[in-house]
C-alpha cells in the first residue's frame, strides 16, 4: 500500500470534499481518501498495482480541481 498527500487547489466546501472523496474513493485500488479542506490537501492510500497516482490526479482534475505537482 502506498500513501501520498496531494496539494489540490480549488477545494472550498463540503461539496468539494464529497466530490473528491466520492470519485477517488470509487477507483479500484484506492483504499482510503481523506480531504483536508483547510490544508488544501488530499491524502490517499492506494495499491499501486491496481491504480496509479497519475490516475488519481486525473480523477481529481476531472472533478474540476487543480492538483499541484
Ligand atoms: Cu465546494
Amino acid at each position: 500500500m502506498e500513501k501520498a498527500a496531494l496539494k489540490v487547489q480549488g477545494m472550498s466546501c463540503e461539496h468539494c470534499v464529497k466530490a473528491i472523496e466520492g470519485s477517488v474513493g470509487d477507483l479500484a485500488g484506492v483504499e482510503r481518501v481523506l480531504v483536508d479542506l483547510k490544508g488544501g490537501e488530499v491524502a490517499v492510500e492506494y495499491n499501486p498495482q491496481s491504480v496509479s497516482l497519475d490516475k488519481i490526479k486525473e480523477t481529481i482534475d476531472d472533478q474540476g480541481y487543480d492538483v499541484e505537482e
